[in-house]
């Protein structure tokens, strides 16, 4: 009785101090695919964030290079919005305190853990001048929304989404391993249908691409002059991706964060 009392009590407390999250479906054009966890999610066990930048877990999370049995099947030019939670399906998806961006990346279809120079950013939003792209996730109810590149060439793919947690981020986990940014990467087995040419490019490698000398990595959130300077790791959007970019609000965060 009490080993259980205290288990409960224990699992409440988890509960509220690691306000992490985790990816748990898929909608193509606004239809629900079901719930993809392990299914079509290559999902990590829990929603605990990845720190280390030199971690293989950093490209697709933990249990990144064990593929699933399913594929979203969708079609080049397709609107796709990845679904995070909390803990469970409409719950509060993640903490407000976890501001920073969302972004999208894709490579050809592996079966290991994609650490390695394979990835292409298709979509990116940071910081508008007001919002964060997780205030924006959240006020959204836990969908983050991007579009296939019209020309992406058909076949099978990898398509990673990461929130990224800034708000101890103004400590490198290398000076502070209590501290760091919190990525959450997810990667979504996807097979494109579709008749474009357009071969991602960039060969991108997160252990190689992501340091602690980026400013969008190790940031102070809470310094309201840097907020609207943050630029978002990584390459440019892709060029394919450009008009998915223009769309994105992005593109407004650019424009407050000159004026
Ligand atoms: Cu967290």
């Amino acid at each position: 009785m009490y080993f259980t009392n205290s288990v409960l009590a224990l699992a409440a407390l988890a509960g509220s101090v690691s306000a992490h999250t985790l990816m748990n479906s898929v909608e193509v054009n606004g239809q629900d695919q079901g719930e993809g966890k392990s299914t079509y999610i290559r999902s990590p066990p829990n929603n605990n964030p990845v720190k280390d930048l030199t971690s293989p877990d950093l490209a697709c999370n933990v249990n990144g290079g064990k593929p699933v049995s399913d594929f979203v099947k969708a079609a080049a030019g397709d609107t796709l919005a990845f679904v995070w939670m909390h803990n469970k399906p409409d719950d509060d998806i993640i903490a407000e305190s976890h501001k920073g961006p969302v972004i999208t990346y894709i490579a050809p279809y592996t079966d290991d853990a994609g650490a390695e120079a394979v990835w292409t950013k298709i979509a990116e939003d940071g910081f508008d001048g007001q919002q964060w792209a997780v205030d924006r996730l959240i006020a959204n109810k836990g969908k983050a929304e991007f579009k296939l590149p019209q020309s992406l060439k058909a076949g099978k793919y990898l398509v990673r989404q990461e929130v990224i947690g800034l708000h101890e981020a103004n400590d490198a986990y290398t000076d502070d391993s209590a501290r760091g940014a919190q990525f959450y990467p997810s990667c979504v087995q996807v097979e494109v249908s579709g008749s474009g040419d357009a071969v991602p490019n960039q060969d991108f490698d997160f252990n190689k691409g992501y340091t602690y000398q980026d400013p969008g990595i190790v940031f102070d959130i809470y310094a309201k002059n840097k907020t609207l300077d943050y630029k978002i790791p990584g390459p440019d959007v892709w060029s394919a991706a450009a008009g998915n970019a223009k769309r994105s609000l992005r593109i407004k965060g650019r424009v407050a964060g000159q004026v």
